[in-house]
């Protein structure tokens, strides 16, 4: 009995062929449920003598995987010679990759960058991580603003001197600190707030702030650059009106509108029936951040701006909930291929 399967293991080790009906006979001869030599010695095995089952057992085991094998070598030899190089049809078309796509905050943020490249801006970036003096004492924020505090700013615990940006100013901090006017800079980047997250706030967005200093800037310049950025952005028919506002940097400052490029203005529910959708705040630089900083405020003036991008995308798009844009969920991002 033993010698038997020794004598198939040998057959079947030095069995060859290249015909594809060949091999599955070679299967069936072994495997078939009805007389294969496997199948059957495997019957016999309850009839084999208690002290030599584990040989036996052992054999019928190699002959089977040997078996196996040589079937998947024989096949895979037959397929490779079925498709060989020299038959390749180097015209057919790829198999295509899924391709990624950009982040519908990195285009809109490309999109804004560019049109103020256009007119003069330089991209200006900086760190996350920030001292109180770029991001809020330089700026104009008295020392009891309720910005600096834990409920709206995230702060490195023990250290109030260190903490996370706020907005995007704090780029045009350093610009100032390291550059004579005339200065013209757009800073884009991540900013960080201590607030509850949901469909309209998350604790991180992005912004993207402006400023422009030189000799005899004016609130005309500032209107006008806001009005070339609004209809190269949201197209030709796009008008704005600016709202008076408060901010610490600037005065004095003003809250940007744009008519709805949904509606023309008429009224829809996106701009909740105003025509008009919020997208700016601005205003002319407050001589105290241009004296803090080294500037000259008797010579020079200037205007800034910020916006966020998620606001800006929203509308853009009209995606509903902000939370989209920090979730990764390939459903929402394959939409913007
Ligand atoms: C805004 C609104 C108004 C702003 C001010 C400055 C700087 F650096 F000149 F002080 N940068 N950006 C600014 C002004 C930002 O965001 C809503």
């Amino acid at each position: 009995m033993l010698s038997k399967i020794k004598k198939l293991i040998k057959e079947a080790e030095e069995y060859v062929t290249e015909a594809a009906d060949e091999v599955e006979e070679f299967r069936l001869k072994y495997m078939a449920k009805k007389g294969g030599e496997v199948t059957e010695l495997f019957k016999e095995f309850k009839n084999v003598a208690a002290e030599e089952k584990k040989e036996f057992g052992q054999a019928l085991n190699t002959l089977k995987n040997v078996v196996q094998d040589k079937v998947i070598f024989l096949k895979q030899q037959i397929s490779a010679k079925d498709s060989p190089q020299e038959n390749l049809d180097l015209s057919l078309p790829g198999n295509s990759e899924m391709q990624g796509s950009r982040h519908p905050i990195s285009s809109v943020r490309n999109e804004i960058s560019e049109i103020f490249t256009r007119l003069g801006f330089t991209i200006s970036e900086g760190p996350e991580i920030e001292d109180d003096r770029h991001v809020f004492s330089a700026l104009n924020f008295p020392p009891e603003h309720p910005a600096r505090d834990m409920q709206d700013t995230f702060f490195i615990e023990k250290n109030p001197d260190i903490l996370l940006r706020t907005h995007t100013s704090s780029v045009q901090v350093r610009v100032m600190d390291n550059q004579k006017p005339p200065i013209r800079t757009i800073s884009p980047g991540r900013v960080f707030r201590n607030e509850a997250i949901s469909a309209r706030a998350h604790c991180i967005f992005h912004q993207i702030e402006g400023l422009y200093i030189d000799e005899n800037v004016s609130f005309a310049d500032l209107k006008q650059t806001l009005l070339y950025f609004a209809k190269e952005f949201f197209g030709d028919k796009t008008e704005i009106r600016l709202r008076p506002s408060y901010f610490p940097f600037t005065e004095p400052s003003a809250e940007v509108d744009v008519s709805c490029s949904l509606c023309d203005g008429k009224g829809c529910n996106v701009c909740k029936y105003t025509g008009w959708l919020e997208i700016l705040g601005c205003g002319m630089v407050d001589t105290n951040v241009l004296e803090s900083n080294g500037i000259d405020s008797e010579k020079y003036t200037g205007f800034a701006f910020g916006m966020g991008l998620e606001r800006i995308a929203m509308i853009k798009y009209g995606i509903k909930d902000l939370r989209l844009f920090f979730e990764n969920d390939l459903r929402f991002l394959k939409q913007f291929q």
